[in-house]
């Protein structure tokens, strides 16, 4: 049984930056749900795959020092771990994770033409294709004693079809196989307050307790969890087929984080009407905000064109009237609006940040980055404002 709880209004595509607006852009009501059966989060309407994974997506990893350096120890730690002989990646992206492997017996899963086409040159065997149980049954063909590692990072929660996404990865894990995941934590959503993780890339936001019933289902059972501090706060999962020897005993972190959720009452619709009563007073303390800066003459930038930067300006009816532009590392996303909001979206090299008296922070998840590159901006009576885990001013 779905219940709805919260309601984020009309939104575009999240990471569809353009050169110019066009009248059909695309979109579609943001509306989430709670499934008293299993305690998932989901969207309440899917935006259909092919509109957002496609050969124009702009999000690179490689883009990003800190996600570079986190998929190379996250790579190292696990072949420690489990030593693996064949690795496949699903969402590989620009191949951040999987160039830690040899590609003798690594395999790419990669829908996007332009990432795919990368980790192809790069000498992997690549499958543009969704991840599903066709292709699933289609590399078992090649990989006849299935995989020893299978990994996904903030790929998981973008496949709407759960049952089926768990049931490929059984098909293809080997007998000692284990799959690992990371997304980010509902868990921290709610604790944060960062309601900007929800955008229609993001199927689903997901607790422990919630994947804990769907792997089950599927034959499928969690091992361990790590909670990261990517992304806002993201867990690891690790996953097993039950019942196969295996070094791997549940672990305390999973009785722990199954408990701190209990504990938070992620399995109790009330949460999540607290939730939005919260998203709800964000979003006018941010309108707020914004209007007293402007009024005293102030000038407001953001620093991040990020897909979740989509959500809070679309929810919050945010354009260039307030937000003049966004800076923005990645050359595909600069000189470019962002979707909805239309503002501008420019390269960090090319504008003067003393231009501005706020910057707001699109990429909150790298506040302390920013903070440290951005020095000379507060040295010059800047000020960085954020919306997590409340709206508020500070340099
Ligand atoms: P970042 C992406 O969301 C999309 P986004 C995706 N759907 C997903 O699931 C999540 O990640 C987890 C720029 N930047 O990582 C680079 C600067 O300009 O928060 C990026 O475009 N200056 C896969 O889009 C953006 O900000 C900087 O100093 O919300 C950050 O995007 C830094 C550090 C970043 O993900």
């Amino acid at each position: 049984m779905k219940k709805e709880f919260l309601d984020l209004g009309r939104q575009p595509i999240a990471n569809n930056f353009v050169e110019k607006w066009s009248e059909d852009e695309f979109w579609y009501d943001l509306k989430v749900v709670f499934d008293e059966d299993t305690s998932l989060v989901s969207l309440k309407d899917f935006v259909k795959p092919e509109m957002m994974f496609n050969e124009n997506y702009v999000y690179n990893t490689s883009q990003s020092t800190p996600m570079i350096k986190h998929f190379r120890e996250t790579a190292n730690k696990l072949s420690d771990r489990f030593n693996p002989l064949t690795v496949l990646e699903i969402g590989s992206n620009s191949g951040t994770f999987i160039e830690n492997f040899g590609n003798d017996y690594s395999v790419c899963v990669e829908p996007c033409d332009n990432f795919a086409k990368i980790t192809g040159e790069m000498g992997y065997n690549t499958y543009t294709e969704f991840w599903d149980t066709e292709l699933s049954n289609k590399i078992k063909n090649t990989f006849t004693e299935g995989m020893d590692l299978i990994y996904a990072a903030n790929c998981i929660c973008h496949i709407q079809d759960l049952d089926d996404c768990f049931s490929a990865v059984r098909n293809l894990l080997s007998d000692k196989g284990v799959f690992v995941f990371e997304d980010p934590s509902l868990l921290k959503m709610l604790e944060r307050g960062s309601y900007d993780q929800i955008y229609d890339e993001h199927a689903h936001i997901f607790s422990v307790t919630a994947l804990d019933n769907i792997l089950k289902r599927n034959g499928l059972m969690i091992f361990d969890v790590e909670n990261l501090s990517v992304h806002g706060g993201s867990n690891r999962i690790y996953v097993k087929k039950p019942n196969i020897p295996s070094d791997n005993t549940i672990t305390q972190n999973y009785y722990k984080n199954i408990k701190e959720e209990k504990d938070f009452g992620i399995d109790n619709f009330e949460t999540y009407k607290i939730f939005a009563k919260r998203v709800e007073d964000s979003r006018i303390d941010l309108l707020n905000l914004i209007y007293d800066i402007r009024e005293s003459g102030g000038k407001i930038i953001s620093i991040g064109a990020t897909s979740k930067s989509t959500t809070v300006f679309n929810y919050c009816g945010i354009n260039e009237a307030s937000i003049e532009c966004i800076t923005d590392t990645t050359p595909e996303k600069q000189n470019t609006i962002a979707p909805g909001s239309h503002i501008p979206v420019v390269d960090r090299d090319s504008i003067n940040l003393n231009d501005y008296t706020h910057a707001f922070l699109g990429a909150w998840n790298f506040k302390e980055l920013i903070a440290d590159k951005e020095r000379e901006f507060v040295e010059n009576g800047g000020k960085f404002i954020t919306h997590v885990p409340k709206v508020m001013v500070f340099s």
